[in-house]
């Protein structure tokens, strides 16, 4: 396959509401990002993802833009906004942006002026119709609103204050790509695409994910905003299989570099309550979801690697160990994910391994899906009880990715001076960026390593474009695989769980390359009759005999 730059980046997510905070108004803000590049640096990284910073009211913490092209007050100024690129540019950073597509915010121009009369010259940019279908909002609820001034109902998947373009309208297409193309000329690396699985929709006949459209649409803002330029594009597609994840990102096909898929990410929801009643985590199940994920594309598109992102519960209190084990779950975590192939994102805070919040309150949490998913299924339906709902909620919610960056063990982290917008994990006072810093066993110094191993001249083509070959599928407890590139193979063991484990492999080992456990390498170095220790992974270059 053609190599890429982006096949060897390494991304780090932002969610700039609770990053760094240098104004004092308990927002993260742009010029705080600034102040934290040489950080980034050093953990190694290639790009910022950074979640909005466009002009929006914050129903849905900026995923409801009133305006693509202006930057929040709390976040700064479009000139601060300038400063950053360039500045990031000089540590070798590229910021890619976050394009929520599929929807606004109500307070957009554009909806204020469809909502004004039925024959506005922007009433078509939405979706309207004077009968609402069975289709459901994702935020709960009907995904129609009623407007009492023009007597119809418009569509919206998310929240009711998010509603849905109307990509049916060329003039949506339009607009929409001279928008990408006024930020690339801003000098930004790429964007990520909001659930842009969605835009396709046919809605009366209930198609939202999928739909016809969508890759014709995405060809076309390919052609029209990304060809001929050295962008990186990732969508997020909550629906993508194997073979829909081709279509985004075969590079025949010219639409997009790489996608999010979930399969992985939701893997323990329960079928009716979903996230917010997890069934019992199998290891098992998830080796075949990776496997499959990791050996299919072939050429033929391209992996983005994640266990965490703003949507999803803290990794290391998920499938790790937020404990006693914390940091040596969090490295071991680290190293499967990063041993894969496919362009690794590191999520806010993942890289000190910060963990799930437990606020007593419900008040205390911010989510808009929280508050709407416990209005319905609490409240409404009684399907969950409050106590439920509440472990749901420390499971699951999306806040737990949302609590402010912890930096150090001063109030507030450091994040802020002033009242962080969302309260913090208590925990900071031991769980901190300078903390990690100081110590040369940390997470973040692990974190750093494998970014450094991915770019090594030894090893960089076989943890880039390597095939991947899963062993011990059958395990309960044991992740295995081997990456191999010509002659050179690399094998990644990790132990994901609490209890020492023996296995035996007959392969031989040249080298150990990484170890999440300070050992001699001869103690660890009989594959044959291998301890792992709790949470242990290692990285072994394997014999070529
Ligand atoms: O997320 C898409 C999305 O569907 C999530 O809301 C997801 O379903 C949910 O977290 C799982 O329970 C994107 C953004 O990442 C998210 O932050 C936004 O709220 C959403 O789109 C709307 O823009």
């Amino acid at each position: 396959m053609e190599k890429q730059w982006w096949h060897s980046a390494v991304v780090y997510q932002i969610y700039p509401r609770s990053f760094c905070d240098s104004s004092g108004d308990g927002n993260g803000d742009l010029r705080g990002i600034n102040s934290k590049l040489p950080y980034l640096e050093k953990l190694g990284i290639d790009l910022i993802w950074l979640s909005p910073v466009y002009l929006s009211p914050m129903k849905d913490n900026g995923y409801d833009i009133a305006d693509y092209q202006a930057i929040d007050p709390r976040f700064g100024s479009m000139a601060d906004m300038q400063t950053l690129i360039h500045t990031a540019k000089q540590h070798n950073i590229g910021i890619m942006m976050d394009l929520v597509l599929n929807h606004t915010s109500d307070q957009h121009q554009w909806f204020q002026q469809a909502k004004q009369s039925r024959d506005n010259p922007y009433r078509d940019y939405y979706i309207w119709r004077d009968q609402p279908n069975q289709i459901r909002s994702i935020f709960s609820g009907p995904a129609w609103q009623f407007d009492n001034t023009t007597k119809q109902y418009y569509f919206h998947l998310f929240a009711d204050a998010q509603p849905d373009l109307n990509w049916e309208n060329p003039k949506v297409a339009t607009e929409i790509q001279q928008m990408i193309s006024w930020w690339v000329e801003q000098g930004v690396a790429g964007f990520r695409l909001d659930v842009i699985d969605l835009i396709g929709k046919q809605i009366d006949q209930g198609i939202t994910e999928n739909g016809p459209r969508l890759h014709p649409l995405l060809q076309q803002m390919h052609q029209a905003c990304f060809a001929n330029k050295p962008l990186v594009t990732v969508g997020e597609t909550w629906g993508a299989t194997p073979e829909i994840a081709k279509l985004y990102s075969n590079p025949q096909r010219q639409e997009l570099s790489m996608v999010f898929q979930f399969e992985h990410a939701s893997i323990d929801w329960h079928p009716i309550h979903g996230k917010w009643q997890v069934q019992p985590f199998d290891l098992i199940e998830l080796k075949a979801v990776m496997s499959k994920w990791q050996t299919c594309f072939d050429g033929d598109g391209w992996n983005a690697l994640f266990w965490n992102n703003h949507d999803l519960p803290r990794i290391v209190s998920r499938w790790g160990n937020d404990g006693q084990y914390r940091e040596r779950s969090a490295k071991l975590l680290a190293t499967l994910l990063h041993g894969m192939q496919g362009t690794p994102y590191i999520y806010q805070g993942e890289e000190i391994a910060m963990t799930n919040v437990r606020f007593e309150d419900l008040d205390d949490y911010d989510d808009i899906e929280i508050k709407n998913s416990y209005q319905e299924k609490v409240l409404e339906q009684q399907s969950l009880s409050h106590q439920q709902f509440m472990q749901g909620v420390y499971t699951s919610a999306r806040d737990n990715a949302r609590t402010p960056m912890q930096w150090d063990n001063s109030v507030n982290a450091g994040f802020t001076h002033g009242k962080p917008w969302l309260a913090l994990n208590p925990n900071y006072s031991d769980i901190n960026v300078a903390n990690a810093l100081d110590r040369a066993d940390s997470v973040f110094y692990h974190y750093q390593q494998l970014i450094a191993l991915r770019k090594s001249a030894e090893y960089s083509d076989t943890l880039i474009y390597g095939d991947f070959a899963l062993l011990l599928a059958e395990h309960p407890q044991v992740f295995a695989y081997v990456r191999q590139h010509q002659q050179q193979r690399l094998l990644v063991m990790a132990n994901v769980s609490e209890q020492e484990q023996q296995v035996g492999l007959n392969l031989s080992v040249e080298k150990v390359v990484l170890n999440n456990l300070q050992q001699n390498d001869e103690l660890v170095s009989d594959l044959e009759a291998l301890r792992l220790a709790p949470y242990q992974a290692i990285v072994y270059a394997l014999s070529t005999s």
